[in-house]
């Protein structure tokens, strides 16, 4: 038996696509149901449902042989044990530092003022930050970042951006793109040598979607 780890919401729903381009046919329905464990077409393979920040933990540790993970997840777990052979450029969107609308955002970094930003990034805030070479107190959140500099806890924030409309609508902006974020296949580095008969053409299967999907 494969497992297949992902998360409910975006990346559920655009990976059941590309599952069923790969010959995986999924009943769609099943995303409603609060059942943890689910059946695929494929009698030997399952999904797993569990937090987006969860997956490359479970997949580290061969609960699941595979994954899907946005970029941003991956950095933040490191990515041990985790071979990541697919990136399927679904879930897309763009890491930003963004301030309110009335915040001089570069003047303060040419300044070298000391900034506070919240985030639930730390890790790639840090090494942005770093790179730059702006000193940055971090402030540690887990949801609802653009709230943080509405309420003087933050001068800004690293967040996911796709739409926009969530920053517009609290009155902040985008001052910075950090990286480019899609979502990615992880692999087990143990189960894909112990499963290599079937996850391998599982893994180029799903790869080939994904390429047929671009
Ligand atoms: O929601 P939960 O706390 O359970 O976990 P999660 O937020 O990690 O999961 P989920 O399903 O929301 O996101 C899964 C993955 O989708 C993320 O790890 C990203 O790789 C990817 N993704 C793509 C996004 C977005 N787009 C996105 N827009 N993840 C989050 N957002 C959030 C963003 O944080 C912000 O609050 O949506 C808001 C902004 O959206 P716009 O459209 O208003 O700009
Ligand atoms: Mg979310």
């Amino acid at each position: 038996m494969i497992t297949l780890a992902l998360s409910k919401g975006r990346i559920f729903d655009e990976t059941l696509p590309l599952l069923a381009a790969a010959g995986i046919p999924v009943d769609a329905s099943i995303g409603a149901s609060r059942k943890l464990i689910l059946p695929t077409g494929d009698p030997g393979l399952r999904l797993i449902i569990v937090r987006a920040s969860d997956v490359p933990t479970y997949v580290q540790y061969g609960a699941a042989d595979l994954g899907v993970a946005g970029k941003d997840v991956l950095l933040e777990h490191g990515g041990e044990g985790l071979y990541q052979p697919v990136d399927l450029g679904i879930a897309r969107c763009r890491m930003c530092v963004a301030a309110p609308a009335g915040f001089d955002y570069a003047n303060a970094v040419r300044r070298g003022a000391r900034l506070r930003i919240a985030t639930k990034y730390v890790q790639v805030a840090r090494e942005h930050f770093a790179a730059k070479g702006v000193h940055v107190d971090l402030i540690k959140l887990y949801g609802s970042m653009e709230l943080a500099p509405l309420v003087g806890l933050a001068d800004a924030i690293v967040d996911l951006v796709s739409t926009g409309s969530t920053l517009r609508a609290n009155n902040l902006v985008e001052v910075e793109e950090i990286m480019r974020i899609s979502s990615r296949l992880i692999v087990n580095q143990a189960s894909l040598k112990t499963k290599s008969g079937t996850l391998e053409p599982l893994v180029a299967a799903i790869g080939r979607a994904a390429e047929g999907a671009r």
